[in-house]
């Protein structure tokens, strides 16, 4: 077996190659950009090299300097990992050139999948099953007009150097077909450089179904059962599961027959995939073929009990396949959810940011987490925003779907915006639950994937409130001075009537909360209404009860922004210390304690010019510090109160003779 090898990629990929061969003894070594030298897979390495900024084009693309530091470095092959230059037939050509082994397919394998019509071509030869149309060199329009014809309607123009649902038209009538086809055309030669087209039968309801194939250098050829990722958006998968449901034992052989076939076709050798549209008579056609291992290759792993790095790593060492055919069993069912750094409710844009909290859930037989984050990561726009895979495990498709459901529950991400709360309403959804897999789910879905907040507005709050005064005191220096006001154990606090305030701003909208402590309870005024709270914060984990209903949530307090989670669902707040909007409490030109307290500076002398915000008394109550701000320009006329007195809620602290408006 190899004894070094390098991976050429980064995040969950690079960490997933490098633990199977540590586990076979193969060191390993990581390569990185600027961007990411304290990444976990850099951590994860036996030793790692920095090969250049952070735009990939400028570092995980250059095969160059990756195949330089694979022989300076003493590697005996390069694992591409997916995306990056795993499908790059030159770079699968350098490594060979150099005396690497690329640890994928033969670069000829690579290159006969580039073309959409000659990989329809090859696999009509060896007799894997095609959508009914036309793949032809003839491009002439009378040509393409015939076999539209011939096709029927709906058809789907596809280009031919096309991929990943890229360059694609429906189009409905012969009427439309003109037109269509040279919008198509124009399109695909701007886009792919090449115009050409092929004409498909349109499948209205088609599902996503692909088959994990593997030879060996020999030119055996294995299926380790299918994938169904139906689930997608836009054309990236959101839900991968395996097996495929409701696929027969009779579909289930023959698909996997065709993806051998297909492979053994092009003298394929490795991991490889075969996507295969399954149309609901239960009928399928080939689609593509994916040279690389997937992103969605755990669920295969969770059913078979086989890992497919080791595969790919004996394979390439010219080991025979683990297992023949018959070998291959699977067992229960596993799905797969890819954790996103994006924003559903802005149309799943991007997000970025930085992981300041991060709780994953406790990975088991049933639960499995591929990431190569950890807390405090950031995630950047140079690379895709995946920030994990959660794969589960169980028995039936019902109880791993049961397992998704908690293990979301337990995923926790404050910093960074997530799609983590959407996958839980996906997993949840009944019509999941029913197997409706098609590749308009999510669209056909929609009210169902974009629930309410599970917790109302007021309980939400009261929490907040509850984890901040609780964050607070727990964090709160005892003072040592007996007489201290503040002191702990000081009864005069206990049962004095501090009416505490407490800003939350929700959105656009900003709550002004009081909080009463007594004997280690708090009532909770927001808006008309008071709740009683008891609160107990161990770390993250708030047990609360409110008005006698028992809530647990954790939840994540930095600088001014508070993140609750709550059964998948997320509720973020701000908090402000400083009392802003108490302005409106007091009457004009005059200024009111918000509270009882005591009043700790004066900032302003009688006849001082002020300007509107400026802070003039600070006051503190239960430790927390309140500016009393001026509320517009003026002069102060009159101060009631110095440094160290008590007042109590509504005092007058100060007056100010306000400007008059000036006309316009
Ligand atoms: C189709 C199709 C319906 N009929 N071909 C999209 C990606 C590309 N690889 C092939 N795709 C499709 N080809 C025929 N003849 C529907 C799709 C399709 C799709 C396929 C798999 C998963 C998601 C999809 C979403 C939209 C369209």
């Amino acid at each position: 077996m190899f004894s070094k090898i390098l991976i050429a990629n980064r995040g969950e990929i690079a960490c997933r190659i490098i633990q199977t061969a540590h586990r076979m003894g193969i060191r390993c070594v990581a390569v990185y950009s600027e961007a990411d030298a304290n990444a976990r897979h850099v951590a994860m390495a036996d030793e790692a090299f920095h090969i250049g900024p952070a735009p990939s084009s400028e570092s995980y693309l250059r095969a160059d300097k990756i195949i330089e530091i694979a022989k300076k470095s003493g590697a005996q092959a390069i694992h591409p990992g997916y995306g990056f230059l795993s499908e790059n037939t030159g770079f699968a050509e350098a490594c060979e050139a150099n005396d690497l082994v690329f640890i994928g397919p033969p670069s000829s394998a690579i290159a006969a999948m580039g073309s959409k019509s000659a990989a329809k071509a090859i696999m009509e030869k060896a007799g894997v099953p095609l959508v009914p149309g036309y793949h032809g060199d003839d491009q002439s329009p009378d040509t393409l007009r015939k076999e539209a014809e011939k096709c029927g309607f709906p058809l789907l123009l596809k280009a031919v150097a096309g991929g990943g649902g890229k360059g694609m038209r429906v189009v409905e009538r012969m009427e439309d077909f003109d037109d269509a086809l040279a919008a198509a055309k124009r399109e695909s030669k701007n886009a792919f450089g090449n115009p050409d087209m092929l004409i498909e039968r349109y499948l209205t309801q088609p599902r996503h179904v692909e088959i994990q194939v593997f030879c060996d250098q020999d030119g055996h050829g294995v299926y380790l059962a299918e994938r169904d990722c139906s689930v997608q958006r836009r054309h990236q998968k959101v839900l991968e599961e395996a097996p495929a449901p409701g696929l027969s034992e009779e579909t289930r052989k023959a698909m996997g027959e065709a993806a051998v076939k297909a492979a053994q076709a092009i003298n394929y050798v490795g991991a490889g995939t075969v996507e295969f549209l399954y149309d609901v008579d239960g009928s399928f056609f080939f689609m593509e073929m994916n040279t690389r291992l997937q992103v969605e290759h755990p669920v295969t792993e969770m059913v078979t009990g086989q890992d497919l790095v080791e595969w790919q790593l004996k394979v390439a060492w010219g080991e025979p396949l683990p297992l023949e055919q018959s070998q291959v069993k699977t067992r229960g069912h596993a799905l797969e959810a890819r954790i996103y750094a994006e924003d559903p409710d802005q149309d799943f844009l991007p997000a970025t940011g930085n992981l300041r909290y991060l709780s994953t859930p406790d990975e088991s037989a049933h639960v499995r987490v591929d990431t190569g984050v950890t807390e405090g990561d950031d995630i950047s726009i140079h690379y895709d925003p995946m920030i994990a895979k959660l794969i589960v495990w169980d028995e039936t498709r019902d109880q791993a779907i049961n397992r998704m459901v908690q293990a979301l529950e337990h995923y926790r991400i404050a910093g960074v915006k997530t799609n983590i709360r959407f996958l839980h309403a996906l997993a949840d959804a009944q019509p999941f639950r029913e197997a409706e897999l098609t590749t308009g789910f999510i669209e056909d879905h929609r009210d169902l994937l974009f629930p309410a907040s599970k917790l109302d507005t007021h309980k939400a709050l009261v929490l907040a409130a509850g984890f901040v005064l609780e964050q607070r005191k727990s964090r709160e220096v005892v003072s040592t001075d007996p007489w201290s006001p503040f002191g702990r154990q000081n009864s005069w606090r206990m049962n004095s009537e501090y009416a505490q305030p407490l800003q939350l701003q929700v959105g656009e909208d900003i709550h002004d909360l009081k909080v009463l402590e007594r004997d280690d309870r708090y009532q909770v005024y927001v808006g008309d209404s008071v709740y009683n709270l008891t609160a107990r914060l161990d770390d993250d984990y708030l047990q609360a009860v409110i008005n006698g209903h028992r809530i647990s949530v954790h939840g994540n307090l930095h600088n001014d922004q508070l993140v609750l989670f709550y059964e998948g669902d997320t509720f973020n707040c701000t908090v402000y210390k400083e009392s802003y909007g108490f302005e409106e409490m007091a009457g004009e030109g005059s200024l009111a304690a918000p509270m009882n307290g005591a009043i700790v500076a004066v900032q302003a002398k009688v006849g001082d010019r002020v300007t509107a915000g400026q802070s003039l008394v600070i006051m503190e109550a239960m430790k927390m510090e309140h500016a009393i701000k001026a509320p517009a320009d003026g002069v102060v006329t009159e101060i009631f109160f110095a440094e160290g007195d008590q007042v109590s809620e509504g005092a007058e602290l100060i007056a100010i003779e306000v400007d008059e408006e000036e006309a316009s």
